[in-house]
């Protein structure tokens, strides 16, 4: 049977990049068969975060974003990273067989320095935290956005050293990522990656006013619209094509390549996306309204699945335990 593995940081507001490259795929294959463990990492958050209240709540915005759009308790181990603190004995285990080196190589560590984050050694650590977490499910596999692939890779190389000392004690994870490169990598609104840290972000449940400014922000030039253009040179347009059906993109892709009289210009693209995201997630943001509602049954939900994979991590703790000699 397939163990499946992921978790998500509760460091804010869910956006499309979350979205696309992650969670969509956690709910799709809850549905499948094989084992599922689904978490919100708040343990990986505490590596930026400083407020204890605002953490509590974007740990609850995260649980009601996994269930409003269609992650079931009753398929998946839904938990709060903390509720597991075995992930930390693990932590430990995999750090002493683990060079610096291989996290020095870290992309996303590097990404964050060069843009003027000043790393604690949370930050820098935070890939063995990672595996730890991998390895504690005996995860097969771990589906997530591009940007994630390198730590599940790193993830494969610390089971590999520690399984290389002490006998077959980890299972070796693969990543999966999507198909599509558009949906694995999700540009934010200056082209970039969308990543909350990076300011790029427009939340999956924004509406209204707040929601027409996040895409307005979309980065586009001046040229007007008649004038024929590459459609996959334009930032909205690939905007578009997160959630059009292939025919009507082609439509756009056609019109936005002949340019002339009644060629879309950035604004039309811009309402059109609008609308989308508005269509798209309205019975998810309704759902999100009935879930915040009912705070007992959201402590109810974790309270479940802390004790299912608290239960599964510790076995696995202890097999590493033994096998390293401190049993
Ligand atoms: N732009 C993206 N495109 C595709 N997938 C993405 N993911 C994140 N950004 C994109 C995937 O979402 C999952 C959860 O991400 P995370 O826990 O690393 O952290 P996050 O804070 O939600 O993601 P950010 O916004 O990218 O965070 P920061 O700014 O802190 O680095 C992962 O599977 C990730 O691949």
């Amino acid at each position: 049977m397939t163990t499946y593995l992921s978790g998500v940081q509760p460091s804010g507001k869910q956006h499309l990049g979350n979205y696309f490259g992650a969670i969509r795929q956690h709910v799709e294959l809850s549905k499948e068969e094989g084992e599922h463990f689904f978490f919100i990492a708040d343990y990986h958050a505490l590596t930026t975060s400083r407020d204890a209240g605002e953490l509590r709540e974007h740990v609850r915005e995260m649980l009601v974003t996994y269930l409003a759009l269609g992650l079931d308790p009753e398929d998946a181990v839904v938990f709060r990273h903390s509720d597991v603190p075995e992930v930390c004995e693990l932590t430990w285990l995999l750090a002493c067989v683990t060079g610096m080196g291989l996290l020095e190589r870290a992309h996303s560590y590097k990404d964050k320095k060069a843009r003027g984050i000043k790393p604690n050694v949370g930050l820098f650590t935070y890939p063995i935290l990672m595996a730890a977490d991998i390895l504690a499910y005996d995860s097969d596999v771990v589906p997530v956005g591009k940007d994630q692939v390198q730590h599940v890779e790193m993830a494969q190389d610390m089971c590999g050293y520690f399984n290389g000392f002490y006998g077959d004690v980890f299972v070796r994870p693969e990543a999966r990522i999507p198909k599509d490169e558009l949906f694995a990598k999700v540009p934010g609104v200056d082209g970039e990656k969308m990543s909350k840290s990076y300011g790029n972000d427009v939340w999956i449940f924004a509406t209204g006013k707040p929601l027409k400014k996040a895409v307005a922000r979309i980065v586009t030039d001046s040229r007007p619209p008649e004038e024929p253009k590459d459609p996959d040179e334009l930032l909205p347009m690939q905007f578009l094509a997160l959630f059009l059906s292939a025919d009507e993109l082609e439509d756009w892709r056609e019109r936005v390549r002949r340019g002339g009289d009644g060629a879309p210009g950035y604004g039309h693209m811009k309402q059109r996306l609008v609308e989308l995201i508005e269509d798209v997630f309205a019975p998810a943001r309704a759902r999100r309204e009935e879930l915040l509602a009912d705070p007992g049954e959201l402590e109810r939900i974790l309270a479940r699945g802390a004790e299912a994979a608290r239960a599964r991590a510790r076995a696995t703790v202890d097999r590493a335990y033994r096998a390293c000699g401190l049993r």
